[in-house]
């Protein structure tokens, strides 16, 4: 395998950089207006001035569900293809550079509209709610921004394949390669209902919406969506964690095939969103809950991995007993604890979404705050921690600084803290889930109904835990100002780690991108065809536009 560099080049460093700032300020305002919502959700607090709760969850999703993900994932992967297949061409990095500015227009368009009140449609902007065409039309710029920083990873994975015949690609740039066709071929059906159905009729130029059509292609890219932000987080896991402890990557191959599988099983498979949804027959969401559970077996594969890659390390160090491994990992080490604690989080999260994947089960928590407690564990958790630590190492190497260790101390303070808060609020979401209360919905008390006013302990428990997570995003954003600014200038590692069989190669047809995505064009048709031109050809009048706000 050809040996990985050991920098990201100065240039391409600076893109990367660009990217994180934007996704931690969004991560400062989408947080603060998370804090909010909890707090009026309690029952205890209004807002001031008139704003709608509806305004500030709109930009609590949009900016954390859609901003910060995009833009860490984007940053981070730019830095991960550089490190690992040297610096991007002038003409990449310019693609990255136009990519960077149309995603970051996009984002102010999308963020005016919603703060002035125009666009309280909440991240799914389902029709028929309708926003101020400029929503979308911002929506719209980060999607095809988004897509163009894709080419530019793409041409640079080309080149580095030309001048590298007959070898294996390294992983990270593989994983990065992976995801991005992941992104692009789910955000086309975004991109679809937003360029032909919200935009013209947002503008009147139509008067009526197919709603079933328009969430059917919002879900087809919703649910692949929450694995382009998994997969980064795997990325580190698999390709950064076990360099971080000392050991060695369990298997190469293993990783690969897991994202390919990734790749095939994530996107025919938004049925089981709607679930509940009339207009689509029961067949078909049954063939695309079956594929559901495809994607959770790379989930499991990378539960094994990492259980191996722990406990092979832990036995390397002589450990003995069956759990004597887990007191040779570095717990004091920031960069490991809180992915680590993003993992554990993530058993009780996947478990959630099995769950939510059952048919039958599907019918009691649907549309309860209960998906609002899957979601906060698995991307605000899991997929956020894991950022949170890659951070600690990224920032330093990309700026050129160390981390010291009274900030790596704040760290760990700052895991404990979102792990605390977090198992108050989505725990508490969960329970009150259960006993039947919405999401998506102010505070009410349903005329003092004795069902909603069970609801109630829970609400109050879930603005306690947005208040201790409120307080772990002042911690982060303390960490990531001082490793971009302040801390000592000195050489910090991007530590990318070796698999533990260096012989093991894996098989050049897992790059063969011809074969994989030919298989996820069939089975998308498989899954859509039928459906779609049924919700087409049967479709009732539409909608008109509402705004309920
Ligand atoms: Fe989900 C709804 C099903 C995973 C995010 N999901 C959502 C929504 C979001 C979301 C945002 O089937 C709400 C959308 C909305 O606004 O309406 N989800 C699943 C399934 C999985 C799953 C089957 N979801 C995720 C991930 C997300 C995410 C990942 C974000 C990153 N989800 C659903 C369904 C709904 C849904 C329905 C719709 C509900 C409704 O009715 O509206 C699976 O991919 C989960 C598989 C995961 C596992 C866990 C493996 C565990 C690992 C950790 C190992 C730990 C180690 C450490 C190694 C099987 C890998 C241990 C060490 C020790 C010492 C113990």
């Amino acid at each position: 395998m050809a040996q990985p560099l050991e920098k990201v080049d100065r240039r391409d460093a600076k893109l990367a950089l660009a990217h994180l700032f934007v996704a931690f300020a969004a991560l400062a305002l989408g947080g603060f207006a998370g804090l909010l919502q909890t707090l009026v959700r309690s029952g205890k607090f209004e807002l001031p001035a008139g704003i709608s709760y509806y305004t500030i969850l709109t930009t609590h999703g949009v900016l954390l569900g859609l901003v910060l993900t995009t833009f860490f994932i984007i940053g981070f992967q730019f830095a991960a293809v550089s490190r690992t297949t040297g610096a991007l061409s002038d003409g990449s990095r310019r693609l990255g550079w136009i990519g960077f500015w149309m995603m970051t227009s996009g984002t102010a368009c999308t963020a005016f509209f919603i703060l002035t009140g125009q666009a309280s449609v909440l991240y799914t902007f389902y029709a028929p709610l309708q926003a101020h065409a400029g929503f979308y039309i911002g929506l719209a710029l980060v999607v095809v921004g988004s897509w163009v920083s894709g080419f530019a990873m793409f041409a640079h994975y080309a080149r580095w394949r030309k001048t590298h015949r007959g070898q294996v690609s390294p992983l990270l740039a593989f994983m990065s390669v992976t995801n991005m066709v992941l992104w692009l071929v789910c955000s086309l059906g975004v991109a679809a209902t937003v360029v032909f159905q919200l935009i013209p009729w947002s503008l009147g130029l139509t008067d009526r919406v197919n709603v079933l059509l328009s969430r059917t292609l919002f879900w087809y890219f919703g649910h692949p969506l929450v694995y382009f932000w998994l997969l980064p987080a795997y990325m580190v896991w698999y390709a950064v964690i076990p360099k971080v402890i000392g050991g060695k990557m369990f298997s190469d191959s293993l990783a690969r095939l897991a994202f390919i599988l990734f790749l095939l099983f994530s996107i025919p498979v938004g049925f089981h969103h709607q679930l509940l949804e009339p207009g689509i027959s029961p067949f078909w969401k049954y063939v695309q809950v079956v594929l559901t559970f495809m994607v959770i077996i790379p989930s499991l594969m990378t539960a094994f991995a990492m259980f191996a890659t722990f406990e092979s390390y832990g036995r390397s160090q002589g450990a003995t007993g069956l759990f004597g491994w887990l007191r040779k990992l570095p717990w004091s080490d920031a960069r490991f604890f809180a992915p680590f604690v993003g993992m554990l989080f993530f058993i009780p999260a996947g478990t959630g979404g099995i769950i939510n994947a059952s048919h039958q089960l599907n019918q009691v928590v649907h549309n309860t705050i209960w998906v609002t407690g899957h979601f906060h564990l698995t991307v605000a958790t899991t997929v956020v921690l894991t950022f949170f630590g890659a951070s600690y190492w990224l920032i330093p190497h990309l700026t050129g600084r160390v981390m010291t260790k009274a900030m790596n101390r704040l760290a760990i303070i700052q895991t404990i803290v979102w792990a605390v808060g977090m198992t108050f609020m989505s725990g508490s979401m969960h329970f009150a889930g259960l006993l039947g209360a919405p999401r998506r919905s102010a505070f009410s008390t349903y005329g003092n109904s004795p069902q909603a006013l069970e609801w109630i302990p829970y609400q109050i428990a879930q603005a306690v835990g947005g208040t201790i997570l409120f307080i772990g995003i002042i911690l982060i954003l303390v960490i990531v100002i001082n490793l971009a600014f302040f801390a000592p200038k000195g050489e910090t590692e991007f530590p990318v780690a070796e698999a533990a069989a260096p012989y093991e190669r894996a098989a050049l047809a897992l790059e063969n991108w011809k074969l994989w995505i030919g298989l996820v064009v069939a089975l998308i048709l498989i899954a859509y065809t039928v459906p779609i031109v049924d919700i087409i050809q049967n479709a009732p009048p539409g909608s008109k536009g509402y705004k309920l706000w």
